[in-house]
């Protein structure tokens, strides 16, 4: 036993007699008892390991094929009041969904370990850290959470008798999809899932608390966890200014987290520093600003598309003490490979199902007939990243200058523009919208909302996390981030990009950080403002100026057609939106006619 905090002795013992464990093992941390747990897992076949030279550390391990994602629809925001989970959470009863998944879960670890997890979400002992124990029969989620998360004897120390933790309990069960929930109760600091095995239902640490529970805290709390990557961006004084940004799935966020920028501005000294890809936790810090820190230990992200020039830094990132999830093997190497990794797919392969894979039935039509899988992931430790900042284990935080919200959006959004102030800043967030992408099923183009990208993660009514989000700004006064809005996906007539992405983006975050010093110059419109075309420095691209100011302008028509669909969208909130959003529309409308 590893403590004598009463809490976690009380709740212990609960989850002890409800799921008849044959035995109970304490995670501490030492590689002693983790190199234990992955012995065990390769002889019970629940991992591979990889070849030791190519891929040292490296295990692959394969989910079910019905448990391979993140299940929207059977996750649960279960607050004592419906009204109080919102328009865009499923509810339930909490006492109701406790019964269930009780039920779901008595007697299931019969034959099996109870792992005791204690993790902290940011370096220990941070004052913007938290505190949670996960309970698991997996040892696939122990050894994913021993990277994701900081585990083991210390965070007991750190929390010592107190109260103020997560509990965190997991039970495979049969991974049967019928009886699935991924179940958060804000109230109770409470997270349940059972009949999962995949990562974003199970490593409880990251979607369920940082996210979806640590959204609830920060509201009651005063401080904000967002779905946002945080960077650093060295200058060639050697001065280094942090920006977080959130953007919806499939729209680059791993990538910007780790940028190289463009040769020209690497030449002059320009450096990009990665402290997260995912997840910020933001307070207001002593001097007013505000600090974010990364409450992750290492990176859950997507394999595929994952190559030397899409993101350099990623991939060399999973080179080592990675476990790889649902990619796939290849038999004559003992490496991994996965769609995009490079141009030669293995000549004898295993696939994300465990079967043998021929690259020539490969259909481009059926993204499941690949040899990984869409949604295949690496669970890689942050120290493995070339550009991690130095700032990444800071137990303040970093200092941020801008926030930035993006979309995918074909038309309409300029390639970058800033908020008048925080509140307009706000109305931004609160109006991210990404198109469907022609490699999805179902129709192309289609507008969903994702109010900062939160849709999933928030644990709470929207409406008032719109109010909280204002409600930071206030406090934070003249001290606030800065706030802008970036699109690199615009396509021309034929469908081409017709911004290059990638590296080059760092010309956008260049203009955003003159920005918040006052350096750079811009054209105020009815959004918001905007570069003017020779803001942007185009040195050693292949883009003209014409081409730039396509991209910078705001379109009335299709503006106001924008504003008709939000007005629509927030309806959804009730008397719960903010009355200034409305306003806002009615200005916005009055400006651009
Ligand atoms: C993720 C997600 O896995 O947002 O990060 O789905
Ligand atoms: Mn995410």
């Amino acid at each position: 036993m590893m403590t004598k905090n009463p809490t976690v002795l009380k709740w212990l013992s609960e989850i002890r007699e409800l799921v008849q464990p044959d035995k109970e093992m304490w995670i501490t941390g030492e590689e002693a008892q983790l190199e234990e747990l992955r012995k065990e897992a390769v002889a019970t076949g629940e991992m591979i390991k990889l070849n030791e030279e190519k891929l040292p550390g490296c295990y692959l391990h394969r989910t079910k094929p019905n448990d391979v994602a993140r299940v929207e629809d059977r996750t649960f925001i279960c607050s004592r009041k419906k009204e109080n989970a919102g328009p865009t959470n499923n509810w339930c009863d909490p006492q109701e969904m406790y019964k269930r998944l009780y039920d779901i879960a008595r007697g299931t670890y019969r034959g099996r370990t109870m792992y005791i997890i204690p993790f902290s979400m940011g370096p220990i002992g941070s004052p913007l850290a938290k505190i949670g124990i996960e309970v698991t029969d997996s040892i696939y989620v122990v050894l994913n959470m021993a990277i994701m998360t900081r585990v083991g004897t210390k965070v007991m120390e750190t929390l010592g008798d107190s109260n103020d933790w997560v509990r965190g309990f997991h039970a495979k069960c049969d991974v049967d999809p019928e009886k699935r929930y991924i179940c958060q109760f804000p109230e109770d600091n409470t997270i349940i899932s059972v009949n999962s095995a995949y990562g974003g239902n199970v490593l409880l640490g990251k979607k369920c608390f940082a996210l979806r529970i640590a959204s609830y805290q920060g509201w009651k709390e005063g401080w904000m966890a967002e779905h946002m990557l945080i960077l650093g961006i060295e200058n060639p004084k050697g001065e280094i200014k942090y920006v977080a940004a959130a953007f919806p799935s499939a729209c680059g966020k791993t990538n910007l987290a780790m940028l190289i920028p463009p040769k020209y501005l690497r030449d002059k000294g320009y450096k990009v520093w990665t402290v997260g890809d995912d997840i910020a936790w933001m307070r207001i810090g002593p001097d007013g600003r505000l600090y974010a820190i990364n409450p992750e230990n290492g990176f859950f992200g997507v394999a595929p598309g994952t190559n030397e020039h899409s993101n350099f830094n990623a991939l060399a990132s999973t080179r080592k003490n990675t476990i790889f999830t649902n990619v796939a093997l290849d038999l004559d190497t003992n490496t991994v490979w996965w769609e995009k990794l490079n141009e030669n797919p293995p000549k004898h392969a295993i696939d994300w199902r465990g079967n043998p894979w021929d690259p020539s039935k490969y259909d481009k039509n059926d993204k499941l007939s690949a040899a990984a899988h869409p949604n295949s992931r690496f669970t890689a430790p942050a120290v493995n990243c070339p550009c991690l900042s130095s700032e990444f284990n800071s137990t303040s935080g970093v200092p941020i200058s801008a926030l930035i919200f993006g979309g995918r959006r074909a038309k309409l959004a300029p390639l970058v523009y800033q908020a008048k102030d925080w509140a307009g800043g706000v109305f931004v967030g609160a109006s991210v919208s990404s198109e469907t992408t022609a490699a999805a099923a179902g129709a192309v183009g289609v507008v969903r909302h994702d109010p900062m990208a939160m849709l999933p993660f928030c644990g709470y009514h929207m409406g008032d996390y719109f109010t909280h989000w204002l409600e930071m700004g206030e406090k934070l006064g003249d001290k606030a981030p800065k706030i802008f809005h970036v699109n690199w996906f615009r396509q021309d007539e034929n469908g081409n990009f017709i911004w290059p992405g990638f590296g080059d983006n760092m010309r956008v975050l260049n203009w955003i950080l003159d920005r918040c010093e006052g350096k750079a110059d811009a054209v105020e419109t009815a959004i918001g403002y905007l570069p003017h075309p020779e803001d942007i420095d185009l040195t050693d691209l292949d883009m003209d100026r014409e081409t730039l100011a396509s991209i910078l302008t705001v379109d009335k028509d299709a503006w106001l057609a924008e504003m008709d669909g939000l007005s629509e969208y927030f309806d959804k909130f009730g008397d719960r939106l903010p009355p200034s959003f409305r306003e806002r529309i009615a200005s916005i409308r009055k400006d651009l006619q």
